[in-house]
């Protein structure tokens, strides 16, 4: 039998183990990428690993998140990414260039390679036929350092796209399809693969929106075969020596298989506050809409905003709407201004943001209280917009553009608008903003500043655990929030004490206070805990604060290895009456801790309440070396 397109990949980088599902392996990354909210860390750790210049085939260090400078802090991080990028052989993308994931997917994406980004929407770059994967920060940085990346061997689900989409209806609508038939964590351990007639119709930015939110199934990854279309956008881009031609083997095996019809399709939003809350735009009714957001990493091309501009032209947005839109790069952003649709944009009442992910993770653009807000984004967990009242929708381009006019969450198949864009044969290139590293490390001082802080890095394993249960949550907890972000908290990424302070404040305030009162101690969660964003912050904040172990129904991808990385034990139950049993306040110990995480499984102990029980642990051999000595830090330094 032949391969698909993740086993060509897979087998052409293991370094390590045995290509079956679910076996952990390990292999080799080519190219890597760092944004700013999360690269701070990432190099601070980088410099701490000692290495003189990345080994990878290029690494990129974005600037995307931190926009908002209201004080010195994120301007100071700016600066810290830029200089050490330099120093260490990273290319430097500037403040304004655009998003992480748009800007790569232009100017870097590679088909065939391997990626790993600090950000949970690096799968954007799959769009090209890239196997591109979220990591936690240390993992990128380790990778950086010509380390190999280890994840479990990935089930491949074949998603056969048949049809074509009809007229107002969106790729974002085929993304959102796949989240209502599988939910949030219905990905978990598998790559989507897509294939199929419908492939052919797909642009390579409208299959990037696909990969982009494939990241919200809790997926490893998905990924597009590399056709004619790909070409086409290599030739625009200037860059068709990178273009490889990529396809999966006539007879390829896949674990799975779902077809969805692109003829069937209507457009679909996904209602507060899950993206897995699917239904079509019409089921949600003619609901009263505030604000409407267009951008993102997921739908922020100039295909997306050419579309967006011709529904705007000649109307205007609704009195009672605020419409904001943020294109997904300076290529875009330069294209409609020069071919006038940004005018049209513009005349139609729309405020324009800067290149950046800005709304979508809460710098700035809040919603009023109460508001409907509309979103072209990938997440809307609660909370993340900065207003924990408001109720986010996700939607495609042509459902928002739509609905900004009428005022209410409106099909845009109600409207009739020729929505054919003629892509250009050669998209503006300028590369001016994407900074080069010097040729050696000794002719560049990193600068840093006050806002920096010593990260904390967790000590070896004694022989017993011991402490209270801090907190208790339910299902599909993100990383949103165990360690929010908004315009706040972001400018103190590198400051992790002070970010502490609001962990897990939007589920519990008191979490912080009563961490710091019984000096650390376990977390219980439900299924898909750490789902969402791949931060470490939210490993790195429950560190400062002493937690040892999670105890979960089971685990996001990232936010797992984020754990293991810093040394905190993931747990899964096997019984539910077990999570059942626990409750806040308990006193858990584990003895011969060591030991059992060799056995796989792990006693606890619950002393409040009189009772024992068992728990599963699904490390491997490394990953116990790993959290036996305090975490990934410390395991490299002990094995050089
Ligand atoms: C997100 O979309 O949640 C983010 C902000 O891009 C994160 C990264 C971060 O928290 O800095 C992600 O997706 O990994
Ligand atoms: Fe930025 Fe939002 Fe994309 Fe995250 S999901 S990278 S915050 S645009």
């Amino acid at each position: 039998m032949g391969d698909n397109l993740v086993y060509k990949i897979l087998k052409s980088h293991i370094v390590e183990g045995e290509l079956k599902a679910g076996e952990p392996i390990s292999i080799k990354i080519d190219q890597t990428l760092t944004q700013d909210s999360t690269g701070t860390m990432a190099y601070l750790q980088l410099e701490a690993m000692g290495i003189d210049r990345v080994k990878t085939k290029r690494s990129v260090a974005f600037v995307d998140h931190n926009m908002l400078q209201q004080g010195f802090e994120n301007a100071d991080d700016h600066k810290f990414i830029q200089t050490v990028a330099s120093k260490y052989g990273v290319y430097f993308s500037k403040p304004g260039n655009g998003i992480c994931h748009q800007v790569f997917l232009e100017r870097f994406s590679t088909p065939s390679e391997t990626l790993i980004g600090s950000d949970s929407h690096t799968p954007t770059a799959g769009g090209v036929g890239m196997l591109a994967m979220g990591a936690g920060g240390l993992d990128v940085a380790l990778a950086m350092g010509g380390g190999a990346y280890n994840i479990n061997t990935p089930k491949v689900v074949k998603v056969n796209l048949e049809g074509k989409l009809n007229k107002m209806v969106a790729s974002k609508d085929i993304i959102l399809e796949v989240l209502r038939k599988l939910t949030v964590k219905g990905g978990v351990g598998k790559v989507f693969e897509y294939a199929g007639e419908g492939v052919k119709s797909l642009s390579v930015p409208q299959r990037a929106t696909i990969t982009n939110m494939g990241a919200e199934l809790g997926a490893t990854t998905s990924i597009f075969p590399s056709d004619e279309r790909t070409l086409e956008f290599f030739k625009a881009q200037g860059r068709e020596e990178d273009w490889i031609e990529f396809k999966p083997d006539a007879d390829a095996l896949y674990d799975d298989e779902i077809t969805i019809n692109l003829d069937e399709l209507v457009p679909l939003a996904a209602g507060p506050h899950s993206p897995d809350n699917v239904k079509e735009v019409k089921e949600f009714g003619k609901i009263k809409v505030d604000q409407v957001a267009i951008g993102s990493c997921t739908n922020s091309s100039y295909e997306d905003l050419m579309k967006v501009a011709k529904i705007l032209k000649g109307r205007k947005v609704n009195p009672n709407v605020s419409l904001v839109i943020a294109p997904g790069s300076r290529q875009v952003m330069e294209m409609i201004a020069r071919n006038g649709a940004l005018a049209d944009i513009i005349s139609a009442g729309a405020r324009i943001l800067e290149n950046s992910c800005g709304p979508c993770i809460g710098m700035g653009q809040a919603p009023s209280t109460d508001a409907v807000s509309l979103r072209t984004f990938n997440r809307n967990f609660y909370g993340r917009s900065g207003t924990l009242s408001a109720k986010v929708f996700l939607v495609s381009p042509e459902t928002a553009a739509v609905s900004a006019i009428t005022g209410v969450l409106t099909n845009p198949t109600e409207l009739d608008v020729d929505l054919t864009v003629d892509m250009p044969k050669r998209f503006l290139i300028d590369d001016s903003m994407i900074l080069a590293p010097a040729p050696t490390n000794a002719e560049v001082d990193v600068v840093r500043g006050p806002n920096i802080k010593p990260f904390p890095v967790n000590k070896p394993l004694g022989n017993s655990v011991e402490g209270k249960v801090l907190i208790k949550v339910e299902d599909n907890i993100t990383t949103d929030h165990i360690m929010p972000s908004n315009a706040k908290l972001l400018p103190f990424r590198s400051n992790i004490p002070y970010l502490s302070e609001f962990c897990f404040n939007t589920v519990d305030v008191e979490f912080h206070k009563r961490a710091k009162e019984y000096n650390g101690g376990f977390i219980i969660a439900g299924d898909n805990y750490g789902q969402g964003s791949s931060r470490e912050h939210a490993a790195l904040a429950p560190l400062y604060l002493g937690v040892k172990a999670v105890i979960a129904r089971s685990f996001a991808r990232i936010h797992k290895a984020n754990l293991i990385n810093n040394g905190i034990i993931p747990m899964e139950f096997k019984e539910e009456s077990d999570y059942n049993s626990i409750d806040l306040v308990d006193e858990l110990v584990i003895d011969n801790v060591k030991r059992s995480l060799e056995t796989g499984t792990v006693k606890i102990k619950n002393v409040t309440k009189g009772i024992e029980f068992e728990v599963t642990v699904n490390l491997t051999e490394k990953e116990i070396d790993v959290i036996n000595l305090g975490g990934r830090l410390n395991y490299v330094k002990h094995s050089n």
